[in-house]
This record gives structure tokens, sequence and C-alpha cells, in this order.
């Protein structure tokens, strides 16, 4: 039984020591919790940043979006449509067209190239309200139906 009791006292002189060692650095116990706890907590901010980024670039990215013509042998798919904006609003136009085409916004008498895979784009403010008619000059000059769209600039 002393002998038992003997490496009973060790194992506890053991225990002590261990306790001791470890009680004697908190610091880097604290330091090294500290440190998970911070991985977790930066892991866990660059989680929720990733998790809401997808939806970040959902809304436009400022201003409204552009308004697309597409058209296919100087028509217009979906027909034609009224570009419907506020006085004061930016207007945004890009028209697509699968031959080169000029494009005039009359009123505003404002013309661009397309081309294929080179859209003529619009970007101007609605200065004047009214009614105006988007044209293709090519489809006028083949003796086709020149009217792509229309904008309408209402009172804001
Ligand atoms: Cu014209």
């Amino acid at each position: 039984m002393s002998n038992a009791g003997r490496w009973g006292l060790v194992a506890l002189a053991v225990a002590v020591v261990v306790a001791a060692f470890l009680i004697a650095r908190p610091g880097d116990d604290d330091s090294d919790s500290g440190n998970q706890a911070a991985s977790t907590s930066t892991t866990e901010t660059a989680t929720s940043p990733t998790a809401t980024a997808p939806s970040a670039p959902e809304p436009p990215p400022d201003g409204p979006t552009a308004t697309v013509i597409e058209l296919k042998g100087f028509e217009p798919a979906g027909g034609v449509a009224d570009i419907e904006v506020k006085k004061g609003d930016p207007v945004r136009l890009i028209v697509r067209s699968d031959v080169a085409d000029e494009i005039h916004v009359h009123g505003y008498d404002i013309s661009r190239d397309a081309a294929p895979g080179k859209p003529a784009r619009f970007s101007f403010p609605a200065t004047i309200e009214g009614i105006f008619e988007i044209e293709s000059h090519e489809a006028e000059h083949a003796g086709m139906e020149a009217l792509i769209g229309r904008l309408v600039v209402e009172p804001s």
C-alpha cells in the first residue's frame, strides 16, 4: 500500500507540476485562444461578405440600366418600343445590329455608328420633353422602315 501511496504522490506531484506549468503560461494560452478566436471571427467576417457578395452585384451599378434595342436586318426584336424617361433623367441606350448602321435619335440629334459586335451606345441627359424617333438610317437608305424606337421624355 505504501508503494501505491508513493506512486500516488508521484502522480500528484506530476499533476501539480503540469498544472503549475499550465498556470505559469496563461498568457500563451490566452493569446493562443485569442488568436484562435480572432482567426475564427476573421473567418466569419470573411465568410459574411462572401455570403452577401453574390447579392451585392444584383442592384444596378449606378443609375438606370441601359435600354437595349436588338436589330436584325434593321428590324428591332420585339417591335418598336418606347423608352420612357422623366425630364432630367439620364438616357442610356444600346443598339446592337447585325449589319453596319447609323442610329439617330431625333430631337436630340445624336447619331452613333453600330456594327456587328460594336453596338451604338447613347448616354445623355433627357433635357428636352417630347416624343422623339430613333431611326436606323441604313434602313432608311435601303428603303425599309427606319423607325426602331421612340424616346418619350415626360415632364419631371
Ligand atoms: Cu434620322
